[in-house]
């Protein structure tokens, strides 16, 4: 057998084994594992991250970021490290034994704790990602999301995280090595995505394989990748169309569950080991791959060739070899797509960017055949529908009593007049009595009331309806949380409801400024809590010789503005 199919060892006990494990490990402290940690944890158990034993203890760790290499000298390029928060740290001891649970509580694997300690983020950053600028997703991830104190130590695996979605294309590295062997292929190239595939990917997936005299494998990133990205149900449905594009029995597709880092040359080696540990013989390096877009300053964070180097350099010590993307470009004349560094003189290169995609998809326009098959427009079309059918949420700030529930009611009753889409009112007194009721006006409360909100709007805007929300929200940050939030599935449509301070207690509808004056109410947005005045508000609305119906008006044509509504 070639022994890029001989099978893995993986971190799984035997079946027997893992029932009895796991009724003990119940007794375990547990940690929960975050959904980046859960993919870590499949490709340690299965051994797509092999050799590695379990999450990298502090020496492996020091010598990684370092210089690439587990303390031993073996090539690693990445830190897998299992980040907690001080709380849990202070629980453990080295030399215990915790259990690793899923996001629902299903005891995934036992892993006993060697090392525990406060890494330097800033130099983490500075080595593996290149600078420590939070543009870079995981460096923000590193200093937001990820916890102070990392455990080291190996893992014994009980169960693999369960899957509900694509079960079919999921494969482990062992059965993907099987798979080789049954089919007798022994050269496989190997091509990683995260993007849907389009005509010049197919183009340049094909010819990588010709040249490699290699049989191809799809193996796109479903775990996670770069914030932003078309989601991978959408694109495990393009995949599945292109993949009748290729000749039969040629080209077969896998999905890989890795939380991509998007760390440019150092995560390029990582895919390679990653596909070297999935039987496969060659790789696809392309230009600027996994790179994570413009830091800070706007510039890249690597130079377009610099995975390529940095591969070719440490190919045999992996043990795969690097095929070189060859960057394809349509030539109209000859109405092919032909390498960029191969066309004559004068010939038209028509090309399409991401962006220019996005808005022929988001203005309903026509994406051409030359550029992508019918197939993959069609699903990305159903994803990303045109803006008037897709759902958004118009979000009024504002001072208490400054006509926000006023405006908001006029174009929720306008918006109903005209039909297409659901609507919802979320307004402040109306959340805070049935969402709401046991929180008050602590700084604390404000937030979690303004969260729940946004998840409700982000909730209905993702399934197409529309969202009026009019709660004071006195907190710029917890505003741009929920655009956040929102902005993944439709559009935010802040509104600026801007009376000043002065008119809203001289009107004083409700008696409460008069009361939070004489110290009667407590932290009384204007009074004796602060509120954040928007600075880039989609519409800012000045009610103060305006009536409601005009004011209402306004977000209307802003919307049809925006292409939300029709004209
Ligand atoms: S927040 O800050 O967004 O969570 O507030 P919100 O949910 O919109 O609730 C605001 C309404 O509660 C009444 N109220 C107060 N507002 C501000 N500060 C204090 N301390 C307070 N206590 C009660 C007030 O009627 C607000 O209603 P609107 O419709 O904004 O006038």
């Amino acid at each position: 057998m070639t022994e890029n199919l001989a099978p893995l060892p993986e971190l799984y006990v035997s079946s027997e084994s893992a029932q009895k494990l796991k009724a003990e490990a119940a007794d375990l402290v547990s940690w929960d594992l975050t959904p980046r940690q859960t993919c870590d944890l499949e490709l340690l158990m299965n051994g797509g991250f092999h050799p590695l034993k379990g999450f990298l203890s502090e020496a492996d760790y020091d010598s990684v970021v370092e210089s690439m290499r587990l303390a031993d000298g073996t090539l690693w390029p990445m830190p897998v490290t299992l980040d907690v928060s001080e709380a849990f740290a202070e629980r453990i001891e080295p030399g215990q034994d915790i259990a690793l649970r899923d996001q629902e509580g299903v005891i995934l694997a036992t892993m006993t704790v060697t090392d525990k300690w406060v890494p330097d983020k800033a130099r983490e950053a500075e080595k593996v990602f290149g600078a420590d600028d939070s543009a870079h997703p995981a460096v923000h991830y590193l200093h937001t999301t990820a916890g102070r104190v990392y455990l080291g130590g190996p893992v014994v695996g009980i169960q693999p995280p369960v899957h509900y979605d694509f079960k079919a294309r999921r494969d482990t590295p062992n059965e993907l090595r099987a798979r080789f062997r049954k089919l007798g292929w022994r050269r496989v190239v190997a091509f990683q995505t995260r993007n849907p595939l389009h005509r010049a990917h197919q183009e340049l997936t094909f010819r990588a394989a010709r040249e490699a005299q290699a049989n191809l494998l799809i193996h796109p990133v479903v775990g996670m990748t770069k914030p932003g990205d078309v989601d991978h149900f959408t694109r495990v449905r393009c995949y599945q169309a292109v993949m009748d594009k290729y000749p039969a029995a040629t080209t077969t597709m896998s999905l890989l569950n890795l939380a991509m880092r998007m760390a440019g040359p150092r995560e390029a080696l990582w895919h390679g080991i990653i596909r070297r540990n999935h039987g496969c013989t060659h790789f696809i390096v392309g230009r600027d791959h996994a790179g994570p877009g413009k830091n800070s300053a706007g510039e890249d964070f690597y130079g377009p060739y610099d995975a390529q180097e940095l591969f070719r350099a440490h190919q045999d010590e992996i043990g795969i070899e690097m095929v070189d993307f060859k960057h394809m470009v349509y030539v109209q004349e000859r109405a092919q797509y032909e390498a960029a560094d191969e066309i004559e003189e004068g010939a038209t290169v028509l090309n399409i960017s991401g962006t220019e995609l996005r808005r022929r998809l988001r203005e309903g326009l026509e994406v051409p055949e030359w550029f992508s098959f019918p197939e993959v427009v069609a699903e990305l079309r159903r994803r990303y529908p045109p803006r008037a059918q897709q759902g958004f949420t118009v979000f009024f700030t504002g001072l208490s009593g400054s006509g926000k529930s006023t405006i908001a009611n006029a174009l929720l009753i306008k918006l109903m007049e005209m039909g297409d889409r659901p609507v919802t009112l979320l307004d402040g007194d109306v959340v805070r009595k049935h969402l709401s009721s046991e929180l008050g006006f602590s700084k604390e409360h404000r937030d979690l009331n303004i969260q729940r909100i946004g998840f409700v709007a982000s909730e209905i805007t993702k399934n197409g309806g529309i969202a009026i929300c009019a709660p004071i929200a006195p907190y710029a940050a917890t505003r741009r949380t929920v655009r956040e939030m929102i902005e993944q599935y439709g559009a935010f449509v802040e509104v600026h409801v801007a009376t000043s301070l002065e008119e809203c207690e001289r009107r004083d509808r409700k008696g409460l400024y008069k009361m939070a004056r004489e110290g009667k109410i407590k932290e009384f947005t204007g009074i004796s809590d602060p509120y954040d005045v928007p600075e880039t508000p989609e519409l800012r609305v000045d009610t103060e010789g305006q009536d409601v119906d005009n004011c209402a008006h306004q977000v209307l044509l802003k919307l049809e503005s925006m292409g939300l509504i029709a004209g």
